[in-house]
């Protein structure tokens, strides 16, 4: 099978080795070698992305717009097939091949403020370089992916089809969520109101999707398949959501779920380097809703699986989003925690870049 994969994109099977590669939630990736070369070999979670066809549609554009603009960015686009296409298929899934770049390393949770610094950096770069693109030219490669209404809604259908038993036990965590519904009515009203732009957004900013190189200097952006019009919420919300705990949303025990506010600084600087330029006012002051946003919503999707019986995200053992929705919920509560602190930090941040004109 994996044969015929290899041999679209031009590479003869008998010279690469294929092993699996990476901890991602969707879709399934390899690393294949050979030959004094390596690929990443993705197959796209067809349950999740009906139309990868406006994926690669979606990079390309954006790849011959970044090639004009900034030639020297690192796009980790993939690579056409022998056909010409940017997906091929074994009947079933399709697949994808990009270039494995070299010397480059992921990491699952942050463990110095260098790399929370550096990832939030090279995602406000790639927002910031793309700021001219119209948006909307872009596909929406997932229909509705961060519209926090409709994933409430989305949760109420779970909650009134779920099986008595799942409701059992998910009974405190569905309080939790139901206590903090407003998050949900900011952002309905930011976006009744249209109180922010479209912009080009990645929306899946999690720690593991930038590549670092051996000094921890962030090299690119990676995971691409949602890069689409959004909100600069989601990509900021989903970096305080993943990068401010030392302990990352698959730790079981909830007391190493904690906020770090040195990291929460490092965002901070990191996204403005790149950003703070182009944020209209309205953006800067909803900066720490962001997390809120991003990591409610977390919670409502992993309970909203966990009582649908586990049929989006992968999961390893029995009650695994529902042990990743009470790790939400703790950040949340810690987030909230967190808050004033967060408002002080960004007051003393911004007065010394003041003073220092
Ligand atoms: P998923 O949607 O499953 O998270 P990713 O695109 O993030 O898929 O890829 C999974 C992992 O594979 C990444 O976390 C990273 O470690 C590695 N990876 C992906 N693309 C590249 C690349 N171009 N070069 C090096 N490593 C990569
Ligand atoms: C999924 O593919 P991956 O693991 O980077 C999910 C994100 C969630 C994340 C939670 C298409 O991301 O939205 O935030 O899991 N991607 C999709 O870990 O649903
Ligand atoms: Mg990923």
């Amino acid at each position: 099978m994996m044969d015929n994969i290899l041999n679209a994109f031009g590479l003869t099977p008998a010279n690469y080795n294929t092993t699996p590669f990476g901890s991602g939630l969707i879709n399934y990736t390899w690393k294949v070698s050979g030959n004094g070369h390596q690929y990443i070999l993705q197959r796209i979670n067809k349950n999740v992305f009906k139309t990868p066809q406006d994926i690669a549609n979606n990079l390309v554009s954006l790849e011959n717009y970044l090639r004009q603009t900034a030639p020297e960015y690192l796009f980790a686009a993939p690579l056409p097939t022998v056909s010409g296409t940017y997906l091929t298929e074994d009947g079933s899934n399709y697949y994808r091949l990009s270039p494995f770049i070299k010397n480059s390393h992921t990491v699952d949770f942050i463990e110095e403020d260098k790399q929370a610094y550096e990832a939030a950096r090279q995602f406000g770069k790639f927002t910031r370089l793309l700021k001219d693109f119209d948006p909307e030219k872009l596909k929406y490669t997932l229909t509705d992916f961060h519209n926090l209404t409709l994933r409430v809604e989305q949760f109420k259908t779970a909650l009134a089809n779920a099986g008595e038993e799942r409701l059992k036990s998910a009974a405190a965590e569905i309080l939790q969520i139901e206590a903090n519904i407003d998050i949900a009515g900011v952002y309905k009203q930011l976006v009744d109101g249209k109180k922010i732009p479209k912009r080009v957004i990645h929306h899946d900013t999690k720690i593991n999707n930038i590549l670092f190189d051996d000094n921890n200097c962030g090299l690119c952006v990676i995971d691409l398949d949602t890069v689409m019009p959004g909100y600069f919420i989601s990509d900021v919300g989903d970096m305080m959501r993943t990068y401010l705990s030392p302990a990352n949303e698959e730790e079981r025990d909830l007391s190493k779920v904690k906020i770090n506010d040195d990291y929460f600084i490092a965002v901070y600087k990191g996204y403005m380097a790149e950003m703070g330029g182009t944020l209209t006012a309205a953006e800067k002051d909803l900066f720490i809703y962001s997390g809120k946003f991003m990591i409610y919503m977390q919670a409502i999707r992993f309970l909203a699986d966990f009582l649908n019986g586990d049929i989006y995200y992968h999961t390893q053992y029995e009650g695994h989003n529902l042990v990743r929705t009470q790790n939400q919920l703790t950040l949340l509560k810690r987030y909230f925690e967190a808050e004033d602190r967060f408002h002080n930090n960004i007051k003393q941040i911004e007065n010394a870049a003041f003073s220092a004109i």
